[in-house]
Order: C-alpha cells, then sequence, then structure tokens
C-alpha cells in the first residue's frame, strides 16, 4: 500500500478534512519532505491546476498524483447527479468528465463524492439512483476511454442517503453496465455506517480503489479511537495494493496532521505484514 496526502485549492472548503491547503508547491515540497509517495488534490476547476507546472513539481519531487476530488462542483456550483434539474445534472457531469480527463494527464482518477448528492421528495430514492446510475456509465466508460478507473465514494448519512455503506456501494457498482467504477472507502464515513469496518473490507474486495486514511474524529490516523490493525490488515488480505490517503482535519496543524499519518500508515502497514506471516 502506498501512502498518499491531501492539498485543498478550494477556498469555498475551507474547515474541510484535508490536509494541505492553498499552496500546491509548497505542499508536494513538504509531502516530499515527510517521504509521502502520491498527493490527491482537490482543484476548485479542472484549469486551475496548471499542468506543466504540476507535472514538473511531482517530477522533482518523485510523487504520483493519486486522484483529484470533484467536490468543487457541488461547493462552488451547487452541481449535483442527482439534482431534479435536467440542465444541472448535464453540468454536473460535463464537470466530472473535465476533470478525469485532467486527471488522466496524470495516470489519475477522479472522485465522485459529494457531486452524488441525495434523494429528496422531488427526486425519491429510485429516480435518484436510476440518475447517479446513468451518470456512473456514461462517466466511468469515459475514464475507461482515458485508461483510468473511476472512483465512487460511499458518504456517512449526514451527507447523502443513497449509499452509506461498501455494501451499499458494491450493489451500486455490480447493477452498472462499465466495470471501470471503484469504490472510495473513507474510513471517517465507514466508522459512522458500518457495523464492523474490517469485515466491510473483506466484503468489498476487489471493488476497492482508494482508501480515506484517517480517525473516527476525522483527525489524522492516530488521534481518535479507530482501531487500526483490524482494518489495516483485512486490506492486506484482500490484496489492496491502493493508496492509504490522509483526507483528515489539518489539525493540531497541516504538519502535524501530515507527520502523524505518514508515522501511522508506516507502523500499521509493518504491524499488519508481521500478523500475516
Ligand atoms: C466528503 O465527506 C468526503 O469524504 C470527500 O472525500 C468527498 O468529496
Ligand atoms: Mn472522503
Amino acid at each position: 500500500m502506498k501512502s498518499c496526502v491531501t492539498i485543498s485549492l478550494v477556498a469555498e472548503a475551507r474547515g474541510g478534512p484535508f490536509v494541505f491547503w492553498d499552496d500546491l508547491i509548497a505542499s508536494i515540497r513538504q509531502a516530499e519532505e515527510m517521504g509521502f509517495d502520491a498527493i490527491e488534490i482537490f482543484p476548485p476547476s479542472p484549469d486551475a491546476i496548471d499542468h506543466q507546472q504540476l507535472r514538473g513539481a511531482l517530477a522533482a519531487s518523485n510523487l504520483q498524483l493519486a486522484a483529484l476530488g470533484t467536490g468543487a462542483g457541488w461547493v462552488r456550483h451547487q452541481l449535483t447527479l442527482t439534482s431534479a434539474d435536467n440542465a444541472v445534472r448535464e453540468q454536473a457531469i460535463a464537470f466530472i468528465r473535465s476533470i478525469i480527463n485532467a486527471a488522466a494527464e496524470f495516470g489519475a482518477p477522479a472522485i465522485i463524492g459529494s457531486m452524488q448528492g441525495r434523494a429528496t421528495p422531488e427526486v425519491p430514492a429510485p429516480q435518484a439512483r436510476d440518475y447517479l446510475r446513468a451518470a456512473l456509465d456514461v462517466l466511468g466508460q469515459a475514464a475507461s476511454e482515458r485508461g483510468v478507473p473511476l472512483l465512487y465514494e460511499p458518504l456517512n448519512r449526514y451527507e447523502t442517503n443513497l449509499c452509506n455503506t461498501l455494501a451499499d456501494g458494491v450493489v451500486l457498482l455490480e447493477s452498472l453496465q462499465t466495470d471501470n467504477v471503484r469504490l472510495l472507502a473513507d474510513l471517517f464515513h465507514m466508522n459512522i455506517e458500518e457495523c464492523d469496518i474490517a469485515a466491510a473490507f473483506r466484503q468489498a474486495g476487489r471493488h476497492v480503489g482508494h482508501v480515506h486514511f484517517v480517525d473516527s474524529n476525522r483527525r489524522a490516523a492516530g488521534l481518535g479511537h479507530m482501531t487500526y490493525g483490524p482494518i489495516v490488515r483485512s486490506l492486506v488480505d484482500i490484496g489492496y495494493q491502493g493508496y492509504l490517503s490522509a483526507e483528515a482535519l489539518p489539525l493540531p496543524s497541516s504538519n502535524e496532521a501530515a507527520l502523524q499519518t505518514i508515522r501511522a500508515i508506516h507502523y500499521w502497514t509493518a504491524a499488519a505484514r508481521v500478523a500475516g506471516n
């Protein structure tokens, strides 16, 4: 498994669970110094990223781009894939498509989290799920044509009522035409929704494509009451080789949250290997 840390460039998301903020190049340098393998960026729009500058900074620091988030489509433009308004759904698809294309330039996937929206009295759950399925099929296929997967993130009940658990996510993915969509498993949401986080990973198996590695209170791993031993062990057992990405509050500071996470990742992945021998 590889380590990753988040960088938000979205002013409207301030207060959100991102480790580094605002300065992409300085954040990349910090991530490199701390020994991370990759970064995950939450950009305000696809054109906010200067590809040449990012390519140079990644090459100079030997870091990968793990993923690009699409949440700005929601926090800045109120776009969702399940809006009652057809024009809004179309704009949401166009926004995500442009992020998929930008991420694919770096061999990375885009993430669909808050842009999934939710069922409402106006758009009841069966209709909302149909909209979401149709969008994931179109966008999963678009990602496949660019040679990258697409990541779909179940969220806790306070953020969506469509898919709250990994098992809900598996049902959704298995109902699609495309097989190019993977689950983003966020330990913060899982801590709220799952009966047993390790068991949920074992059941989701090959569908797991990315992990937001964070503690129960959304602080850096080790600063809450998550039981990491069995969780990381379950990831080893399902053969997960993707990223453990720090999507955590920058507390007590960005640097301390990042350092705390990289130490926790090294500790728990080593412990899981020992436990497996
Ligand atoms: C939102 O709670 C979240 O976890 C993000 O990764 C999705 O945009
Ligand atoms: Mn997340």
